[in-house]
């Protein structure tokens, strides 16, 4: 890793002395690891607030476009160890801190995950400000300062119990409040038509509002003196209390306002791959949208005068539809305040957004009931109402007579706002996540849309970060990268092409499985200080982590499990190689069948786990609280990387990647990513099975798949059904898991059954593949040797290149 030449450990220890007493009262010795961690934190942050000045002078000095990443999520994990990364000094801060005899790995643990996001979507937008700062691009993420981020996952007896997450409770140390960007933002009340020099004016009225207030958190570039900004917006309220000077109603009106800030920001959605539907959701929606678009066109008037040109100097990007009121916000501002002409400020506002789809899952499609949007935004939703109507003429222009048309592409329709219509409406492009999910789009999906407006679509395929999965993630194959090949990869991932030379060599083969060992030493212990579980570092590490939902498949795994189970215990002899299943997911708090998913995992787990008589040959073990810090030491340590969705269901998947990256092999369906995955890699190198999206899409269009059919002519797929309804996993209650049966037997919505010989297949394939050690150690280092496209500094170039325009600063 490059050093960093200005480091000076003395004066870092005396800082660190400074802060604990500063802020503890304490000295170093007398202090707790959180209090340390908090020291450390705030010397880090001294080290970034210069550059975090200077890059934004840079910025309005050179008065480059800007993109403003509006998420909904921005999962960021723990932030010290990453930015000590990207200040270059982790290395020097460690050496450091053992001199005072303090460990490094004990501190960062002392931070809580910023959980600001449920899973891959979530993950993306975080990857993506670390690669934009890297990169040198001026950029915004932002999102909404939940006071409780994705709730904690606790196993009791199985069982998955939700606990809130309360990941401020002792301050974030890196965030700044910028009191001086509040801004209000209104819900409710009315509109009043007001004559102002001759124009109509329109007026909201009688409505309830909130102080919307930024917190700044560094984003750090990789050794390039740049910090970029995630601002997430807090909610207070609007009015202080003065309690002799009101009478009854304004008093009331102050008291729902206050609640109303209160609730704003509460808490994160955990749902993913789902709308929930709640009005408190539109109202975070709104929230944000509202806060951040004014924040951007008053900074913008800072340094123009030309509003007419906003689109020169700025572009939103939306991470998905979550912030697709974007489009009619801007609208408004533009309208309403600043006087344009409707046909100008929609040439901007189309000139301005763009929209990325990251799933098609149909639950996901957000819409709201045209009730709740007007009632929550009528004045927003007078605006929607006329981008439907002249969208709807456009539509007629272009199909004339074609009533089909305007039903299946109309943003209102059936008493709805559509979001993704408003999205692809008000935007200057549209993206998929990955090739295959985007050709779904054009072909299926969003064929209409593409029909109307092919230039509008593209693909952008998703990548990972290098600098938070591989140099901070796995220290040791980070320097054994970098031993080989020198350290470019840190900002160019590409150059992993440069280990293929060695993909042959035995002694490189012999190192690299070693750390692999190496790091799975260190996830076994892991292991056993969490599920007290003893596993066997030599056995293979199979993996699973994501996000638990029906379409991913987590139980198709568990139920191969099951059958390997029942072959070992039918045939006591049979030569396998030793193999621990990991697991790791959350399931929405709602989510009754996937909660219930976790709880056969554990019971599965439970069983195997003490049944002495199989050896040790198969363990299962279920990671609690899956989350970035943890999934870090779970993909440094993975043999075996299951990617198993029912093809075209998952639109990319990130995961996949982080895997690869750590010279894990893919077992996985031709699905999302992974078919670009394989392509780098290659076939042979990877262990796919299944059917494809277009067996699976034709099955669902002609409705002749019959899960009984499945049952009916193969035995092991009834047994390990039967065992679901039998009380072999349950004893104490035998129809415990009848709703997993149920749904197997009557719809096999994702197609578990159908797949399962071909999954037991790729099983087998990983078994006796393993055995051949060179072989497999070749593989492995293949992996990381083709991750190159997936790095998120590749997504974020051609976004910046093909999509933005935007220039990169120079400081
Ligand atoms: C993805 C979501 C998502 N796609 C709705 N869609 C949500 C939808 O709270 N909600 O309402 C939350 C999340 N998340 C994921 O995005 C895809 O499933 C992955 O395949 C993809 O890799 C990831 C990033 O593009």
């Amino acid at each position: 890793m490059i050093k960093k030449d200005t480091f000076d450990k003395e004066k870092f220890k005396k800082e660190l002395e400074s802060n604990v007493r500063m802020l503890f009262r304490r000295k170093l010795e007398e202090a707790t690891p959180q209090q340390i961690y908090q020291a450390v934190a705030y010397s880090v942050k001294d080290d970034i607030i210069d550059n975090w000045i200077e890059t934004h002078k840079a910025y309005e000095k050179q008065d480059k476009k800007m993109v403003y990443y509006m998420s909904m999520e921005f999962l960021m994990g723990r932030a010290l160890g990453n930015n000590m990364i990207n200040l270059l000094c982790y290395d020097d801060v460690r050496e450091t801190l053992e001199e005072l005899g303090l460990d490094l790995n004990l501190i960062e643990d002392q931070e809580p995950d910023a959980a600001l996001g449920n899973g891959g979507l979530g993950r993306l937008a975080a990857c993506f400000l670390d690669s934009l700062a890297t990169l040198g691009y001026p950029a915004y993420g932002c999102g909404i300062r939940y006071r409780y981020g994705m709730f904690k996952q606790k196993i009791e007896n199985g069982y998955q119990v939700e606990v809130p997450d309360n990941w401020l409770k002792y301050g974030n140390p890196f965030e700044i409040k910028r009191d001086e960007y509040a801004v209000e933002v209104k819900f409710g009340g009315y509109v009043d038509v007001e004559m102002h020099n001759g124009r109509q004016k329109f007026v909201q009225k009688g409505y309830q509002s909130v102080r919307a207030v930024p917190y700044d958190m560094p984003i750090v570039g990789y050794g390039n003196h740049i910090v970029n900004t995630l601002r997430i917006w807090d909610a207070e309220a609007i009015n202080n209390f003065n309690l002799d000077s009101f009478d009854k109603g304004e008093y009331e009106k102050a008291v729902e306002q206050e609640n109303l800030a209160r609730t704003i920001c509460e808490v994160l959605y955990p749902n993913d791959n789902h709308m929930a539907g709640k009005e408190l959701r539109l109202k975070q929606q709104y929230f944000f949208i509202s806060a951040s678009v004014q924040r951007a066109i008053a900074k913008y008037k800072e340094t123009h005068d030309d509003i007419r040109k906003f689109h020169e100097k700025v572009t939103f990007q939306l991470n998905d539809t979550h912030p697709t009121v974007a489009v009619a916000e801007l609208m408004r501002i533009l309208v309403d305040e600043e006087g344009l002409e409707w046909d100008e400020a929609w040439e901007i506002t189309r000139k301005t957004c763009a929209y990325t789809n990251h799933t098609i899952m149909a639950e996901a499609l957000e819409k709201w009931p045209i009730e709740l949007f007007s009632r929550l935004l009528p004045r927003v939703y007078q605006i929607v109402e006329e981008i439907n109507r002249r969208f709807v003429i456009e539509i007629q222009n272009k199909y004339p007579g074609d009533q089909e048309k305007i039903r299946k592409m109309a943003i209102l329709y059936d008493g709805q706002v559509r979001m993704a219509h408003l999205a692809i409406a008000g935007s200057y492009s549209v993206n998929g996540v990955a090739r295959l999910h985007t050709d779904i789009l054009k072909k299926r999906e969003l064929k209409d849309f593409y029909e109307m407006m092919p230039e509008k679509f593209n693909n952008k395929t998703n990548g990972i970060t290098q600098r938070r999965f591989l140099l901070h993630g796995n220290p040791l194959l980070a320097s054994w990268v970098t031993d080989k090949i020198g350290d470019d990869w840190i900002t160019n991932l590409d150059h992993l092409k440069h280990l293929k030379v060695y993909v042959d060599d035995e002694k490189c083969q012999q190192e690299f499985m070693n750390i692999k060992y190496q790091n799975k030493v260190r996830l076994a212990k892991y292991i056993k200080e969490h599920n007290g579980i003893d596993v066997d570092p030599r056995s293979i590490f199979d993996c699973q982590v994501k996000r638990l939902h029906e379409y991913k498949r987590q139980l198709m795994n568990i139920l191969h499990v099951m059958y390997l189970y029942n072959e070992i215990k039918a045939h006591p002899d049979m030569d396998i190689v030793p193999r621990t299943f990991i697991f790791g997911a959350k399931a929405a708090a709602g989510y009754y069948t996937a909660k219930l998913t976790i709880k056969l995992i554990n019971a599965v787990a439970d069983k195997i786990n003490n049944d002495p008589s199989i050896n040790g040959k198969i363990k299962v073990v279920f990671i609690e609280d899956y989350r970035v810090s943890n999934a870090e030491l779970i993909f440094a340590a993975a043999d075996v990387s299951e990617q198993i969705s029912t093809a075209s269901k998952e639109a990319s998947g990130t995961g996949n990647m982080k895997f690869m990256l750590n010279g894990a092999l893919t077992l996985g369906t031709m699905d999302g990513a992974n078919v670009e995955i394989v392509e780098e890699v290659g076939k042979e190198n990877a262990f796919i099975f299944g059917l494809s999206a277009d067996q699976i899409m034709e099955y669902e269009k002609n409705g002749n798949y019959n899960p009984r059919d499945v049952y009916n002519n193969n035995q092991d797929v009834r047994q390990v059904l039967t065992q679901l309804v039998n009380g072999f996993y349950s004893p104490e209650n035998p129809e415990l898991f009848r709703a997993l049966y149920d749904a197997l037997l009557e719809k096999d919505t994702y197609f578990t059954l159908l797949d399962f010989d071909s999954y037991k297949e790729a099983h087998n394939r990983i078994d006796a593949a393993y055995r051949d050690e060179e072989h497999w150690a070749r593989t492995a280092m293949l992996q990381t040797a083709s991750a190159g496209k997936f790095s998120s500094d590749r997504t974020i170039e051609e976004y910046a290149k093909e999509m933005w325009h935007l220039e990169k600063v120079t400081l």
